[in-house]
């Protein structure tokens, strides 16, 4: 398989350019759907259909390992350098014909507070396509700088805050299961319902350096050795008892707000 452990100089020009890079197959259709089923046992234990997921990489082996997967990480690598923190995941699952999308918005809101380098990787676990609800993005945007956004709630919105724009640049972000895009903090993007059969499933990382300021949420350490005792790292792979796992993993995501 052609697997693309690193960007290619046409793709770190398509990152620079248009504030994203895509698509980087990072592993196998096989080894995306046995992540999928690790997301689908959540889903099960909690009886009932999973849409918005935060933070499990802490609680969940196989999410754990999606968002260290080497393949990410030497890609990642290659923008922010050597120091690689996950900052933190999210889960963005469309149901199939879920009336669920994404209002257009920039990650800022994730990552103004610090002065660090950093990059979101969003992985397909199912195929994301235009008919599924692929993210779109508005290449170039990212050099506007932050845009004013509400964070009114909007009926079917996966998130909260949204910027209004003029979206007739908007290019669809297709991947197949297994690929991944990489986007920059400041690219507009959104996404529109699912009008497929398949769930649409985003795993997303966002990855930060040892500069990161922030330290509500601990972040786990996927490449170097550079200092960071300013930040609450995360030592230890989540174990398998799926019982436990989940307890405290809806105790974290309640206690942090993290819920939607
Ligand atoms: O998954 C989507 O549709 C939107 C993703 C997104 O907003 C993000 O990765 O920041």
């Amino acid at each position: 398989m052609n697997m693309h452990n690193s960007l290619s100089p046409e793709q770190t020009r398509q990152y620079e350019r248009d504030g994203i890079a895509y698509p980087l197959r990072v592993m196998s259709t096989g080894e995306a759907h046995r992540f999928r089923a690790g997301f689908e046992e959540l889903e099960t234990c909690l009886s009932g259909k999973l849409e918005y997921a935060a933070m499990t990489h802490l609680y969940f082996r196989w999410a754990f390992d999606l968002a260290t997967w080497p393949q990410i990480l030497n890609a990642v690598e290659e923008i922010i350098g050597p120091d690689v923190l996950i900052q933190g995941t999210l889960i963005l699952c469309k149901h199939a014909h879920d009336p669920s999308f994404v209002t257009w918005h920039q990650d800022f809101h994730y990552t103004i507070e610090n002065s660090s380098p950093t990059v979101s990787a969003w992985v397909a676990l199912s195929n994301s396509t235009r008919g599924s609800g692929c993210m779109r993005v508005l290449p170039g945007s990212q050099r506007e700088g932050l845009l004013p956004h509400s964070d009114a709630l909007v009926k079917n919105n996966m998130l909260t805050y949204s910027t209004q724009v003029d979206e007739s640049s908007a290019m669809n972000i297709e991947l197949r299961a297994g690929e991944m895009s990489l986007h920059q903090a400041g690219i507009v993007h959104g996404s529109l319902p699912n009008q497929s059969d398949d769930k649409r499933i985003g795993f997303i990382i966002r990855f930060v350096t040892p500069r990161f300021k922030k330290t509500v949420n601990p972040v786990v350490r996927a490449r170097g050795k550079k200092a960071c005792q300013h930040l609450t790292l995360w030592d230890s792979p989540p174990g398998d008892n799926l019982d436990r796992n989940v307890s405290a993993w809806k105790e974290f995501v309640r206690a942090r707000n993290l819920l939607k």
